[in-house]
């Protein structure tokens, strides 16, 4: 049978259309300006600022049209260009006509920093004598990693209400965990102090980091509409224009370099980051240690230098997402252990368990680590999932289906707790018991769906002998509890918990002076009798994470509190003909310590699992050349929905932390980053389907695509399909 020429080019997409044909080097560009609404009425058209910008710009208007200006063909009521009224959106004003089609912009932090635009000055962490080790090594191995950006998609987009005052202030509602900042922002945009600038918070839907920082300028803009027109303001974005002008995850591009043993042992590694900030440094500066500081992941590595720089591009000022800056530098050292276990022809568990941090060891900034978790929960983890059994079960199935590859991996989790910038460690609580036994905490903490509320109010009721249902969290404002930092970093319960328990147990003291006096009563009669005793029932407390330091310019120190520890197993079948994959079943043993709330810890475990592996795998932030964002709708930026995730066998690993209120842990941030084992699991059934990728010594396959992350559908299909 013959085929259609035509049909084979299209099917291999080797079709020209016109957009593929060369085009002449005296070709001028054009663009239309299209109406910005339903109908409207114009006098003309000014295009002096576009032919100022450059002498070969020419705009066309209806006045140009030489002929007839009517596209009309029953009835002449369609002009080609508008004259004078446009009838509907995007009703073609005029024609632009330039020689070139987008002004060319920065998006790679590679090309920023060759042309020296790096932000305040990069930074490097040392410890040992890499090139010594370098030497003695068996193997090195080196690569380029790259990992995309993250959209926060936070389910309420950035918004606030400002309400003008009589006193040339203002109060304002606002979506933000940082009510201090965003009254700080506010205060200087208006010119006035602090104390004329009221910020409350109800509760946020969803935030991630994306309104830690970001969202000061939405409530800014707001008050400044207040003060100007003495009337309430209220700002929303819509989800389009949240996500083209909000800050998201940064990405990164990364080389590292691995040396080992034969044995496994890590002797060496040493990365170079370059962070893509954005335009403008928004946390940056704290977001990059926070990679250097996880740049060795879960392992002890003796030898180390790594470098991190700040790259300004012309992209939105990048900003906080769960994981801070920790997921980027955790992928680039799993992609070293993945590959020095191929080049050694090991499971890259292997690897990991022979180098996993121990009791005591030094971290490369200095930290000497204790209350190390990280066995116990590796093996919990592997036995959860019958590591072994596992193993040649996937063996099995591979050997026997060609069509379909099934792969595992590992992923070993160690993430430091604490503000990388140590003065944020603070927070205050405010908690008033009134007369009839109820009972008021006021916190820095802000609820973005987080469960914070729910925490302190457990914690709270312990410390006062109050039942739980008689204890409101109040709104979070800065006329209450001031000077609070942003709830993020994981911290938000550790440090506002504490401080209300502070504060409870003061309270609670005056209390028990009175029980002694009057025994039987209730929490609701004491609380009658303190009043006509005239003892105070109101409490305020203050609490600083204790024991943090760091030398900026020795890059030494104990930047953390704790440490969290957790392991995870994910498994993926790949359809090979497709490139198609789906993820089958998680195993996560994650160190909780002892949950104060086990439903709410749970919740967080989950969540930031399908937001790790959403990153990791699927949601892909997508930049033309000009520094436009194409995946700019929740149609092109596709989110991890409950067909896309694994079956999850979650496991709490409970033993007591003391250092922390109700002997728990933090739980916001870490288990993200389990979605790294995603990425792994998948390029485990990649290198199934192309078993001559496990040799890269013998083959050219090293060109391939390895380490780009998120592991989109896209890639996997390439991952099959390249040649090299
Ligand atoms: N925010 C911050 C964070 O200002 N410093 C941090 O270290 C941090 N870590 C995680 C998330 N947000
Ligand atoms: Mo931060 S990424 O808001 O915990």
């Amino acid at each position: 049978m013959k085929h259609n020429p035509d049909a084979i080019l299209n099917v291999l997409g080797k079709t020209s259309y016109i957009d593929d044909l060369p085009e002449n080097a005296d070709m001028l560009h054009a663009a239309i300006v299209a109406s910005p609404s339903a109908h409207g009425t114009f006098q003309g058209l000014d295009a002096s600022a576009a032919l100022t910008m450059d002498p070969g710009v020419r705009v066309l208007t209806a006045a140009d049209v030489p002929g007839e200006n009517q596209l009309g063909t029953a009835v002449p009521d369609e002009p080609m260009l508008a004259e004078g009224a446009w009838h509907f959106r995007g009703q073609v004003l005029a024609l632009v006509l330039a020689p070139s089609r987008s002004l060319p912009a920065v998006t790679d932090p590679r090309v920023a920093f060759a042309k020296g635009d790096i932000i305040l000055s990069p930074r490097t962490q040392s410890m040992g004598d890499t090139k010594a080790a370098f030497a003695s090594c068996d193997l090195v191995v080196s690569g380029r990693v790259e990992s995309g950006g993250q959209e926060h998609v936070y389910l309420e987009t950035q918004g606030s209400i400002a309400v003008p005052d009589d006193s040339g202030g203002v109060r304002l509602m606002s979506g933000t965990q940082s009510p201090s900042g965003v009254q700080a922002i506010v205060a200087r945009i208006l010119g006035v102090p602090m104390n004329l600038v009221e910020v409350e918070t109800r509760r946020m839907g969803g935030a991630f980091g994306g309104k830690e920082d970001q969202a000061s300028g939405w409530a800014a803009l707001a008050a400044l509409g207040a003060v100007k027109t003495g009337r309430p303001v209220k700002l929303y974005l819509n989800r389009r224009d949240d996500m083209v002008s909000t800050g998201k995850r940064h990405p990164y591009s990364s080389d590292f370099r691995m040396g080992l043993k034969n044995d496994g042992t890590i002797l060496a590694f040493e990365a170079d980051y370059y962070q893509n900030a954005g335009a403008a440094t928004d946390l940056s500066p704290a977001i990059l240690p926070r990679t250097l500081f996880h740049a060795t992941g879960a392992y002890h590595i003796p030898n180390v230098r790594i470098t991190g720089t700040m790259c300004r591009t012309n992209l939105v000022p990048f900003t906080a997402f769960r994981g801070f800056g920790g997921p980027q530098g955790l992928f680039v050292i799993e992609c070293a252990v993945e590959k020095a276990a191929r080049v050694l022809g090991v499971d890259p568990l292997e690897i990991q368990k022979k180098n996993l941090y121990r009791e005591g060891d030094i971290t490369h900034f200095g930290m000497k680590l204790d209350d190390v978790r990280g066995r116990e929960t590796l093996e919990l983890c592997l036995a959860k999932a019958r590591y072994p059994q596992l193993r040649s079960e996937i063996a099995a199935f591979n050997a026997a289906n060609k069509a379909f590859k099934k792969g595992a991996a590992v992923f070993p989790l160690c993430f430091g707790i604490s503000f990388t910038k140590i003065m944020l460690n603070q927070g205050g609580a405010l908690v008033h018991v009134y007369n009839d036994g109820s009972v008021s905490v006021s916190t820095g903490a802000t609820e973005m769906g987080q469960g914070v509320g729910r925490k302190i109010a457990l914690v709270a009721a312990k410390a006062l002998g109050a039942p739980v249902e008689k204890v409101r969290i109040e709104s979070t404002r800065t006329t209450t509890v001031a000077n609070t930092v942003a709830t993020a970093a994981s911290t938000g319960a550790d440090i506002n918990a504490m401080a209300a328990q502070i504060a409870c147990r003061e309270l609670r003291t005056r209390l028990d002076a009175l029980a002694a006096e009057s025994p039987g009563l209730d929490f609701a009669a004491l609380a009658a009798k303190a009043y006509e005793k005239r003892v105070d029932l109101s409490a305020h407390a203050f609490y600083a994470t204790p024991g943090l330091f760091y030398d900026m310019k020795a890059e030494h120190g104990t930047p953390f509190f704790y440490h969290v520890y957790g392991a995870a197993v994910v498994t993926a079948t790949l359809d090979v003909i497709r490139g198609s994959y789906r993820f089958d079943d998680a195993f996560i043993v994650h160190d909780i310590a002892e949950s104060i709330d086990p439903v709410v810890d749970l919740g967080q475990v989950e969540g930031a699992f399908a937001q790790g592996l959403g990153w990791a795998a699927l949601e892909e932030l997508k930049f033309d050349d000009s520094g436009r964002l194409l995946s700019d709708t929740l149609s092109t930026y596709k989110l991890p929905d409950s067909r896309f995730m694994p079956r999850m066998d979650v496991e709490f690993y409970t033993r007591p932390n003391p250092k922390v209120v109700a002997n728990s842990k933090a739980v916001g941030e870490p288990p993200l980053m389990y979605g790294i084992a995603g990425y792994f699991a998948v390029l485990d059934a990649l290198k199934a389907a192309r078993p001559e990728a496990n040799r890269p010594e013998a083959s050219s396959l090293d060109k391939l695509v390895w380490y780009d992350l998120p592991m989109t559908l896209e890639k996997a299909l390439r991952f099959l399909t390249d040649t090299v």
